[in-house]
């Protein structure tokens, strides 16, 4: 495929910002080659720059599960620009939002909306250090929470497992407060807890974690982090900034049955558009200002238009039958995509919860950041970019989710499973 324009406008964004992305994972440091720069989405499809056509699995990372341009998300976006990019002030729409969220998210008795997915965990975060007294957290090693400084921190080593700065900028000061077990192993979990509980404030988990690509939780492991948390007076925090509203209604808690403490939501809410929100026991977000002493604030929070998108999307994804038709789709990839490799003798995991999945490229099982690390990357990027080039845009690196979307049909997934044994067949 030619993409020469996509080249060409990549050479000068280099010129004027940081690696010429507005958020590294764009920049196909994890693939190789030149980032693709689109010009307009339609359903599942982008076009580029080029004229080049492709089923995108990308989604812009989770928010459009409806897929591109979807009409009544763009209505609803125009006709609130005419009345008002923003006001700065209350308006319905934010209400209208709110008891969306309210209404459909099991633990959601009170919420706030912010901007972006980092803004609602760092408040999260900010929120339980505030009610409980206590300055450190707990997250799972390979799980991404956004770009908080006490979220880029990685696994210390030694006994106490203290964090050590994941980014330079991270004080050690800060980092220390931010304590790491592997996902999916109740008992690190258990002992830390054992050891470190009057210390913790909350531990914070993606209940599916797409961070790593696609983990799925073992059987009662979010049950036990639940037990543990209640047992420990620590407070349970759902990042469901990916999974909200995407792997059923009511998000993975309410597929998996497990009331956390607090919530953190983004992506699917803002249906394209900036949103992020965070909520949970009404006694807990009546400590947030102005009703509570905690403070957190946002010029563009509850934004007429974003919240105007996210209305339009969840409403949408109310009707019966969505999610089913999600995980129809999204099954028959996932299959077809194993049954491919294996045809050929490639090792492959196909890892999927609802509508979100990775192909690991390992023939070994994936349920943590180690064994997720065992996937050849290399041939991963090759596979990436033999996609590319039959129009299909996947997430340019292995250690993220993909996603189906409700706009992906019988003639996107044909043309992805003719792609994908072409793929292999060439790799
Ligand atoms: P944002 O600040 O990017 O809106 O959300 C941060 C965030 C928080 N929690 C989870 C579970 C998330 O997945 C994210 C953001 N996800 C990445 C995809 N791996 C966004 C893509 C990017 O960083 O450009």
């Amino acid at each position: 495929m030619d993409r020469t324009t996509s080249s060409t406008l990549f050479g000068r964004a280099r010129t004027l910002m940081p690696g010429g992305v507005n958020s590294p994972v764009r920049a196909f440091r994890g693939v190789g080659g030149d980032p693709v720069f689109f010009r307009q989405g339609e359903g599942a499809w982008l076009t580029d720059v080029d004229g080049n056509r492709y089923v995108d699995y990308v989604g812009s990372w989770g928010p459009l599960i409806l897929g591109h341009c979807f009409p009544p998300v763009v209505e609803a976006v125009t006709a609130a620009a005419r009345t008002g990019s923003s006001f700065g002030a209350p308006h319905p729409g934010e209400v209208e939002l709110a008891e969306l969220i309210c209404q459909t998210v099991p633990s959601v008795e009170k919420v706030r909306l912010v901007s972006s997915g980092t803004e609602a965990t760092t408040a999260a975060v900010r929120l339980a250090r505030g009610a409980t007294g206590r300055d450190c957290l707990l997250k799972f090693e390979g799980c991404y929470h956004g770009a908080g400084d006490s979220f880029l921190v990685k696994a210390g080593s030694g006994v106490e497992t203290l964090g050590l700065p994941d980014s330079p900028g991270v004080p050690a000061a800060l980092a220390q407060l931010t304590l790491t077990v592997p996902f999916n192993d109740l008992g690190a979990v258990e002992a830390m807890l054992s050891k470190r509980g009057r210390d913790l404030a909350c531990v914070i988990v993606e209940p599916v974690v797409g961070n790593m690509g696609v983990l799925v939780p073992k059987a009662g492991f979010l049950s036990g982090l639940r037990e543990l948390c209640t047992r420990h007076g620590v407070l349970l925090i759902f990042d469901e900034v990916m999974t909200g509203f995407r792997l059923a209604k009511g998000g993975a808690q309410a597929l998996y049955g497990v009331a956390p403490d607090l919530t953190t939501m983004g992506k699917v809410i803002g249906g394209g558009l900036p949103v992020g929100a965070y909520g949970g026991r009404k006694d807990l977000m009546a400590k947030i200002a102005p009703e509570g002493p905690i403070y957190q604030a946002g010029t563009l929070s509850g934004n007429p238009l974003a919240v105007a998108a996210g209305i339009a999307c969840l409403k949408e994804l109310a009707r019966p039958g969505t999610y089913e038709r999600l995980e129809a789709t999204s099954r028959r990839l996932a299959e077809g995509i194993a049954a491919a490799a294996a045809g050929v003798g490639v090792p492959l995991t196909v890892n999927r919860v609802g509508s979100m999945w990775t192909a690991f490229f390992t023939g070994l099982p994936v349920f943590d950041y180690p064994t997720a690390k065992r996937a050849d990357t290399a041939r991963f990027g090759r596979f990436f970019h033999e996609l590319l080039d039959r129009g299909v845009y996947l997430p340019p690196s292995q250690f993220e989710s993909a996603f189906v979307s409700l706009a992906h049909g019988e003639a996107e997934i044909a043309h992805t499973l003719l792609a994908v044994k072409q793929a292999f067949a060439a790799l």
